[in-house]
């Protein structure tokens, strides 16, 4: 009885480790299948340009304030602050976990959307 016990403890054993390498192997090789891209926002004239842009999950974002005056980023929705404020000169790199819409804190007509397919 605890031998058969043992058998079957061992083959779900085997059966679950077999499981879970799969998954963990599938999961690597879609992580190792694509690089992380760095796209530039330029901030200028008051617009975020391009003001749309494609991004995935994990790629970052680097907004540059090519403007003379300062501007940020934050959330449209939840207005929670993304980046710093942005003086002159200044750049924020930022890494996109969803699709969303941002916006200047100090300027609220300039919009962002990043956009997650
Ligand atoms: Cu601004």
């Amino acid at each position: 009885m605890s031998k058969y016990y043992s058998n079957r403890q061992i083959i779900l054993s085997i059966i679950i480790g077999s499981m879970c390498a799969i998954i963990v192997g599938s999961g690597m090789s879609l992580e190792m299948g694509r690089k992380a891209v760095n796209h530039q926002v330029i901030i200028t004239g008051f617009k975020f340009v391009p003001e749309e842009l494609k991004v995935s999950i994990g790629d970052t974002v680097t907004w540059i304030n090519e403007d003379i005056v300062p501007h940020n980023v934050i959330n449209n929705k939840s207005k929670g602050v993304v980046s710093t404020d942005l003086l002159s000169g200044e750049k924020y790199t930022f890494m996109v976990k969803s699709s969303l819409t941002y916006e200047c804190g100090f300027h609220p007509s300039m919009k962002e959307k990043l956009l997650v397919p």
